[in-house]
C-alpha cells in the first residue's frame, strides 16, 4: 500500500510542471505587450543593481531591456517541430532532423507497412494453400543487407560531424560566462569581465504579462550575451543536477555540482531566446526559466561597462568606463 502511495506521489510530482505548462502560459498578451514602457524602463535598472553595488565607479547606462519577438526564441502555439534555430549547430541539427531523419523514418515505415500488407494479402491461406519451401535467395539477402548499411552511412556522416561541432572548444577570445544552477534559479557570473554573480528568478505572471514576455519563460535578470561573437559557458550546479537548455540556440548542458561543463556557440543575430532547466531538480524545477538577451556587440560592451565590468584588453574598469562614456550612445534607439 505504501509503495502504491509513493508511486502515485512520484507520478504527480513528475507531472506537476507539465500541468503548469499546459495553461495559457505561452500566449503573449499583445495588447499589454505594446503598453508598459515605464515598467520596461524599470527592469534594466533592477538588473543593473547587482553589479552596481560591486563597482560603483562605472556610470554607463545599461541598454534598454530588449523586447522578445513573438515566436522567436520561444515555442509557437501548435508547433510540432524544433524551434527556429539561431546558431550554426542549430541550423545543421534542424536540417538533419527535418530533411534527413524524418523523411527517412517516414519512407521506411511506409515501405515496411506496404510489404507487410502485400505479404498478408498475397500469401493468405485461402489464395495460397501450398506454401513455398524457399529458404534462401542470395540476391534479396544481399539487397536487404547492403541497403540498410548505405542508409546508416548516409545518417552517420552528418551525424558525427554535428556531434563533433557541438563539443568544439571555444576560441581564446570567447566571452566567458559561468552559469550556476541553484534550487530554483540561475546565477550568472562574467569572470573575464569582472562582473560578479547575479541571480535570475522567474517573473510572476502579472509582471511577465506587463512586460510583454511569456510567463514561465521570462526571468527578472537575463543572461546578456553578444550576438556574432563566440561565447563560452562554464556550467555547474550548486546543489543538485540542473540542466541549462535554450532550444533555439541548440544549447543543452547538465549543470552538475562539483563539475565544470563547457558549452560554446555563437548567436547569429540579436534577440531574446528563452529556455528552461531541463533536468528534474526538485519541486520548483518547472519555474527556473532562462532568457538570453543577445545584444549587438557594441551594446553588449556598453552593458558590460554598465555593470562595472571591463572589456577584453582594456585597462581596469575606471578607465574603461571613462572611454565608454565618451563612446556610448545616449539612447541606443536602433534596436533590432
Ligand atoms: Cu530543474
Amino acid at each position: 500500500m505504501k509503495k502504491v502511495k509513493s508511486l502515485v506521489l512520484a507520478g504527480l510530482l513528475a507531472l506537476a510542471p507539465a500541468m503548469a505548462m499546459n495553461g495559457p502560459a505561452f500566449a503573449q498578451d499583445n495588447a499589454v505587450a505594446a503598453a508598459p514602457a515605464a515598467d520596461n524602463a524599470a527592469a534594466p535598472a533592477e538588473s543593473a543593481a547587482n553589479a552596481v553595488e560591486a563597482a560603483p565607479a562605472a556610470k554607463v547606462a545599461a541598454p534598454p531591456r530588449m523586447k522578445p519577438t513573438e515566436g522567436i526564441g520561444m515555442p509557437r502555439p501548435g508547433e510540432i517541430t524544433l524551434q527556429e534555430q539561431f546558431t550554426s549547430t542549430g541550423h545543421t541539427a534542424r536540417w538533419m532532423h527535418d530533411k534527413l531523419l524524418l523523411p527517412l523514418c517516414f519512407i521506411m515505415s511506409i515501405f515496411v507497412l506496404i510489404l507487410m500488407l502485400y505479404a498478408m494479402w498475397k500469401f493468405r491461406a485461402a489464395a495460397n494453400p501450398v506454401p513455398s519451401k524457399t529458404s534462401h535467395n542470395t540476391l534479396i539477402e544481399v539487397i536487404w543487407t547492403v541497403v540498410p548499411v548505405i542508409i546508416l552511412l548516409v545518417i552517420a556522416v552528418p551525424s558525427i560531424g554535428l556531434l563533433a561541432d557541438q563539443y568544439k572548444p571555444a576560441p581564446k577570445d570567447a566571452v566567458v560566462v559561468k552559469v550556476t544552477g541553484y534550487q530554483w534559479y540561475w546565477g550568472y557570473e562574467y569572470p573575464d569581465a569582472g562582473i560578479p554573480e547575479f541571480v535570475s528568478n522567474m517573473l510572476p505572471e502579472d509582471k511577465a504579462k506587463a512586460n510583454g514576455e511569456p510567463y514561465l519563460l521570462a526571468p527578472d535578470n537575463r543572461l546578456v550575451l553578444p550576438a556574432g561573437r563566440p561565447i563560452k559557458l562554464i556550467i555547474t550546479g550548486a546543489d543538485v543536477i540542473h540542466a541549462f537548455a535554450v532550444p533555439s540556440l541548440w544549447v543543452k548542458m547538465d549543470a552538475v555540482p562539483g563539475r565544470l561543463n563547457e558549452k560554446s556557440f555563437t548567436i547569429d543575430k540579436p534577440g531574446v531566446y528563452y529556455g528552461q532547466c531541463s533536468e528534474l531538480c526538485g519541486a520548483r524545477h518547472g519555474f527556473m526559466p532562462i532568457a538570453i538577451e543577445a545584444l549587438p556587440p557594441a551594446e553588449f560592451d556598453q552593458w558590460v561597462l554598465s555593470q562595472g565590468g571591463k572589456l577584453p584588453g582594456a585597462a581596469p574598469a575606471a578607465t574603461a568606463a571613462a572611454t565608454a562614456q565618451a563612446v556610448a550612445p545616449a539612447a541606443p534607439a536602433a534596436k533590432l
